[in-house]
């Protein structure tokens, strides 16, 4: 496998319609973290960044439902985000958002490059229009029966049942989401970019040169490619976002897929002098964290975008997570029906890590998966109370009633000791190549093994009993059981953060 010399992880930018619910965390933000806090724990130069999407059509609806502007909405959710991801313990290293002058100049420049360079297919066309509204109906503001899987309520530009990409002109009985009316068609000119031109070389770099990626996504982006690509417009008519820089441009801004990509790039600028060498050179390994719905954005769009700019680095490896329910429900933030992060953590104050422990034990890694909280309940007092917990809290008992709380000079090491004190190393070695390989639900299995292993060898070799009869055997039990607990607590490090409080302040 390659060495690179710095690390770039990105996470997709959540929308601010709405707060972050423990879909998203466990989609993306955990896993992300999870794998960031590894690397600066191995002490490997990493950029973290992430930010509000601030753009879009999600935004300007919600706003319009609620009777405010799109600046209050994108305002409200960017500051309770911003501040639950905080709370939570996610630590970016830049939590940016995309309403920032740089994002603009960054994301204008952009396209004015792929303009300049010619990258850009032209097209007048015929969209869907509301006379009622007098405005163009993009992705979600039109909505119609999904041609692939007859889901009646599919977008303009995806269908959330079967997760097709879609164009308001293949939608079956379309119907504007702001007046609810058949739509006329008028003519309008935009840009595309023109995917079908970078096929070949989509391709060849997914197809023949990342067979490594996760099943999932590989299988998303082949399914994808073998229908062909079609150009896809990056411009739309709509008030809402970052304007083209362009004279014919006048009055229209990027699609929001074509700006929010970028982000990543403005994030980055906005704490890095040198940002470049992050984004521009071979010896970054760029990895972007996302859910699968946006699996198409970022492993065929934003690279053919990267490409055709030609100055920057393509990831090496996008490990998308598939989606979380809830009770055996979608969880959706349009129907209200999810566990949102700021509220969990006023209901469960200090238990940020009880939450981060399920939604990874739990993690929908290779397919979806159900959030219920009978498990939360079940995995907090069987696994972390009963087994690390346990083990953790017996060995600061002991230590403390027989050594106050010293830590104890060993004598001769025997088999048993060395068999367990050998688990510590073969968990650190399937920790670090689960992690590497995006297995974090695997990791933290080995993790808790440890702690496993080391239950069952405070219960075999009982120190308890031998303290009267054979003091010195107990003092390298204890001292065995120490080294045990302080691998144990960096071990976790990525996955859950153990706090021992000394017993005699309670
Ligand atoms: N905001 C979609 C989402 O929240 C979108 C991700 C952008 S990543 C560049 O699902
Ligand atoms: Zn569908």
């Amino acid at each position: 496998m390659k060495k690179f010399k710095r690390h770039l992880v990105t996470a997709a930018l959540p929308y601010t319609n709405g707060p972050v619910h423990i879909g998203h965390l466990a989609g993306v933000y955990i896993p992300a973290d999870i794998y960031v806090r590894y690397l600066r724990m191995k002490e490997e130069d990493v950029v973290f960044v992430c930010g509000s999407d601030e753009h879009g059509v999600p935004i300007t609806l919600k706003a319009k439902n609620e009777g405010v502007s799109p600046q209050e909405i994108v305002d409200r959710y960017h500051a309770i985000i911003k501040q639950s991801f905080l709370d939570f313990g996610i630590l970016f290293d830049n939590y940016s958002r995309t309403s920032n002058k740089i994002h603009h100049k960054t994301s204008s420049d952009f396209f004015k490059t792929l303009y300049d360079k010619g990258e850009f297919l032209e097209k007048e066309s015929e969209q869907y229009f509301d006379t009622e509204a007098n405005q163009f109906l993009a992705d979600r503001y039109i909505k119609g029966t999904c041609p692939k899987c007859g889901n009646p309520e599919a977008y303009g530009d995806q269908c959330e049942k079967c997760g097709s990409t879609l164009n308001p002109t293949d939608l079956i009985n379309p119907k504007s989401t702001i007046s609810g009316n058949t739509p006329s068609l008028k003519s309008t000119k935009h840009w595309f970019l023109p995917l079908d031109k970078h096929e070949p070389f989509l391709k060849e770099w997914i197809l023949e040169n990342h067979k490594e990626w996760k099943s999932n996504v590989y299988g998303q982006c082949k399914s994808w490619i073998d229908s062909g690509l079609q150009p896809r417009a990056v411009s739309r008519d709509l008030d809402w976002g970052v304007p083209l820089p362009i004279e014919e441009g006048k009055g229209k801004v990027l699609y929001v897929w074509f700006d929010a990509p970028i982000g990543y790039i403005s994030s980055t600028k906005e704490i890095k002098p040198n940002w470049e060498e992050y984004w521009k050179s071979d010896e970054t390994k760029l990895v972007h964290f996302i859910g699968k719905d946006n699996i198409v954005f970022h492993c065929i769009v934003f690279p053919a975008m990267l490409k055709a700019h030609g100055e920057f680095i393509l990831p090496e490896n996008v490990p998308a997570n598939e989606f979380l329910n809830l009770e055996g429900n979608k969880i959706s933030t349009s129907r209200n029906w999810a566990v949102w992060l700021h509220e969990y953590l006023e209901d469960f104050k200090d238990q940020q890590d009880v939450l981060r422990y399920v939604l990874t034990a739990n993690a929908p890694e290779t397919k979806d998966n159900d959030f219920t909280w009978k498990d939360f309940q079940a995995r907090n007092n069987n696994e972390l109370v009963a087994i690390l917990g346990n083990f953790i809290n017996r060995v600061v008992v002991l230590v403390n009633k027989y050594y106050e709380g010293i830590v104890p000079t060993p004598n001769n090491l025997e088999q048993i000791d060395l068999a367990v004190l050998d688990e510590i190393n073969i968990a650190k070695e399937e920790i670090e190549r689960n992690i590497e390989n995006y297995k974090f639900r695997e990791a933290l299995k080995c993790a808790m093994q440890l702690a496993r292993a080391g239950n069952k060898y405070l219960t075999e070799t009982e120190p308890w009993k031998l303290i009267k009869e054979n003091p010195e055997r107990v003092k390298t039990i204890l001292y065995v059981c120490i080294q045990i607990s302080g691998n144990i607590s960096i071990l976790f490090e990525p996955f859950y953060q153990i706090v021992v409080f000394k017993l005699e302040s309670f």
